[in-house]
């Protein structure tokens, strides 16, 4: 975009005057990033309308999350206009970086949400047409705070500063109808800038409203006390983001909410397809859809709904969903597999209903075993069937989670067909996640191979024989980066950490498959040894973490605590303080994970191997220069295959193991063979930590007793990790060791969200 600083604080001027009655010098924080963000808008009125009134073919990206993050730095640096929007701002006194304290936009809750986000981002700037549709939440996913070491949840009142990148678009409102209400949806478009090319996608979150203004005479008077209540409940569908990460919960509300987002959106497209005066079984020239997980599968009945409205036979709605659906799975966790109880889809959405039952009816007429292909079965609807049944592809998100689809997931379905099953390996963008987060990297960067890897991220390899020169200076922004992470700390958690310690990172939900209980137990157990002056040598490490867990998750909220606890112990004791730190920060999210991915040295991937569908986070760390320490599960597969095993720190039974050891497992004879690990555990029971409310026990519980001990084999991948992590530990920062970080950046290109887009553009989208 070109920028004239002169044009550029006359807008914000205008702005201000216009939409607050005040002038740059007496404008507040928040004035100023509403003008300042609005004359951008303004300016990039002209692209943007553009690709809206383009005739290109175009995807669809339906999901019910999209884990924006922070949107004013990240569209300015796309525009090209970062630097000089800040120097603009300066030049009057005021300072660009005053805007963190913004709040992220988290309408996601984890790696789905944020996968959605980077994919936006890497299309606009591959120019591809992709355009997002989700849901306009009132609030986004909780605040955490904790309180005596337990998680506590606030709202996410994420529009406090106003939403000055999006436009209410009334025009594109529709109703969407429910057997007990209707509503209206109204639409507010984001745009998606690409990276320096001038090309504007959309995102499109739909938002419930009630239909007629409320209805004051008849409020006053108590009449009507039916319509009035339903006009009450229609804002409450996009109210609030459910803040569940890999478990599914079965609340009628989400089904309001998945129906709300694509009828909505479907309605939308189909309006425009007709009056652009198209045939509608020609759909699948134009648009295509990809499903974001289950989430939005019942698009696929509501689009045969609506197309048998405009005349169309079922076998010519079929086909048409058959050729614009695509489904991706995020998740082969049991629980997660999306469900709905028959009946009360058939009470909420009876002709959807119908078309799913024409589904399973068509699907019977296939000849297949009924018990190894169905869509309802036993009252319940199970919504990936129906996704993959209709769908054209189905794409797993990286090549050891694609092949657990194929061979044990959807085994049957993959036999029947074959041809549907893709692997598109996820990614992240280099935009916000380096250029962004890291710009003293970058720069070093810059200075040795150019800037052509901003947007083609395999040409990072050109800087293998510079790595050595780099050393240095590598180390020194590494440094500085967690200098800056420390003050961060120190300020909003009220801990000090020595920016000279290791920086052992886990980031990441929190759930029991993501093993954060392991890294737990080998900091106490490392503790431990210390105190008993068995680990004389141990180098000085803070172990940071970070992680939400869902409200109603008790597990996962006990081993928060339980963290929390082991920081407590380890913080307060004056005998370790120079080779230990703990810390739990609290509100882990997208800006947070800018400064924390930057200034790690150790990423730790360490979910059970088969459990971890692809993670991102990992790609995130690798892309600044850390070595994953981790199972060989999801992504980090494919990690070492690009950077060499050698070069990261590898430990614990492979997806091949698992099931084998399952058969015998017993963690009481490993805790029986590892004293320390038994004390480490027994601090849950043994009056060590303190806790009335039970929960650090039934955590023991769940690791030692009952029908399945230690589901997830932390007591069994244990004496490996240590292993492996007191290997990394040791080898830290020799010349060897930073050697490996930069061979680690120098491979990352595979995980570039531009390769991941473009993989679907050409295998699935046909754009
Ligand atoms: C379902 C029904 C009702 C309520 C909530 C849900 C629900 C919500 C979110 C189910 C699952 C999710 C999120 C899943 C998720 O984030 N999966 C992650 O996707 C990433 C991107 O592909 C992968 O990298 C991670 O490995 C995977 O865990």
């Amino acid at each position: 975009m070109k920028f004239d600083r002169a044009t550029f604080l006359a807008d914000v001027e205008r702005v201000l005057h216009a939409d607050y009655a005040c002038e740059l010098k007496s404008a507040g924080r928040r004035e100023l990033y509403n003008a300042v963000s609005k004359a951008v808008m303004e300016e990039a009125y002209d692209d943007w309308s553009k690709e809206k009134k383009s005739r290109r073919r175009r995807c669809g990206y339906f999901s019910a999350e999209f884990l924006m993050g922070r949107a004013i730095y990240s569209n300015l640096l796309n525009l090209g206009i970062l630097e000089e929007v800040g120097d603009a701002l300066a030049s009057v006194g005021e300072d660009l970086n005053q805007f963190e304290e913004v709040e992220d936009a988290a309408l996601g809750n984890g790696g789905l949400g944020r996968l959605a986000a980077c994919y936006l981002e890497s299309a606009a700037s591959k120019d591809i047409a992709l355009d997002g549709y989700g849901i306009r939440y009132r609030y986004g996913l909780f605040r955490q705070t904790f309180e005596n070491g337990f998680q506590h949840e606030e709202g996410d009142d994420w529009l406090k500063w106003g939403d000055p990148w999006s436009v209410r678009v009334e025009r594109d409102a529709v109703l969407v109808r429910f057997a007990d209400q209707t509503v209206r949806a109204v639409p507010y478009d984001m745009p998606i800038f690409g990276y320096k090319n001038g090309v504007v996608n959309t995102l499109r979150l739909w938002q419930s409203e009630p239909v007629q203004a409320f209805d004051f005479a008849s409020f006053n008077e108590m009449r009507g006390e039916v319509k009035a209540n339903e006009n009450f409940n229609a804002t409450k569908i996009t109210d609030v983001l459910y803040p569940n990460d890999n478990t599914m919960v079965g609340k009628i509300l989400r089904l309001r909410q998945q129906y709300f987002m694509v009828s909505a959106s479907l309605q939308d497209i189909v309006k425009k397809y007709k009056a652009a005066g198209r045939d509608l079984r020609t759909l699948p020239e134009k648009w295509c859809f990809q499903l974001n997980d289950t989430h939005p599968v019942i698009a696929i009945p509501e689009l045969m709904r609506l197309l048998q409205g405009e005349g169309l036979t079922f076998e010519e709605a079929f086909d048409v969903c058959h050729r614009c659906f695509n489904f991706t799975n995020h998740t082969i966790m049991a629980e997660a597999l999306e469900k709905w109880d028959a009946l009360a889809l058939s009470d909420l959405l009876p002709d959807v209903y119908e078309q799913i039952v024409a589904c399973q009816q068509r699907l019977q007429g296939e000849g297949l075993d009924p018990n190894a292909f169905y869509i309802i079965r036993d009252n319940v609807v199970h919504m990936a069937n129906l996704a993959i049944y209709v769908s054209s592809h189905v794409n797993g998100v990286a090549e050891i989670h694609t092949n657990i689809l194929k061979t044990q997931t959807f085994k049957n379905w993959y036999e029947r067909y074959p041809e549907k099953f893709v692997n598109i390996t996820n990614g992240i963008t280099p935009r916000r996640w380096m250029l962004l987060n890291n710009p003293q990297m970058a720069r070093l960067i810059d200075s040795k191979i150019g800037t052509l890897w901003h947007t083609r991220l395999p040409e990072l390899k050109k800087i293998r024989p510079f790595i050595d020169e780099m050393l240095p200076e590598f180390v020194r922004i590494k440094q500085e980066n967690k200098k800056k992470l420390a003050a961060y700390i120190a300020e909003h958690e009220g801990v000090q950490l020595s920016p000279d310690f290791i920086f052992d990172v886990q980031v990441k939900r929190l759930h029991e498959y993501k093993r954060q209980m392991l890294n737990a137990l080998s900091v106490l157990w490392y503790y431990f040894g210390i105190k008993d002056g068995e680990i004389t040598d141990f180098p000085p490490t803070a172990f940071i973490f970070g992680a939400k867990a869902a409200p109603g998750y008790y597990m996962a909220k006990a081993i928060i605590k339980f963290i929390n606890e082991i920081a407590r112990l380890v913080n307060s004791d004056p005998a370790v303080s120079d080779r230990m730190k703990v810390v739990f920060v609290q509100n882990y999210n997208v800006s947070y994970a800018e400064k924390i991915v930057c200034a790690a040295d150790i990423s730790e991937q360490i979910s059970l191997a088969g459990m971890e569908a692809s993670g991102t986070s990992n790609m995130k760390f690798m892309l600044c220069g850390t070595v994953t320490l981790g199972t060989l599960d999801g992504a980090n597969v494919e990690i070492c295959e690009e950077a060499g095993r050698e070069n990261n720190y590898i430990f614990g039974a492979t997806v091949e193991e698992v099931a084998a050891i399952k058969q015998y497992y017993c963690p009481r004879e490993i805790l029986e063979q590892n004293p320390r690990l038994k004390r480490a555990l027994e601090t849950l029971v043994d009056g060590t930590l303190s806790d009335d409310s039970g929960m650090l026990r039934k955590l023991y519980e769940s690791m030692t007793t009952g029908y399945e001990p230690d589901r997830y084999l932390v007591l069994y991948d244990f004496a490996d990790y240590v292993r492996v992590k007191t290997q990394l530990l040791h080898d830290f920062g020799s010349d060897e060791f930073n050697k490996k970080c930069l061979v680690n950046m120098a491979s990352v290109g595979k995980f570039s969200a531009d390769r991941s887009v473009t993989d679907y553009a050409k295998l699935i989208w046909k754009l």
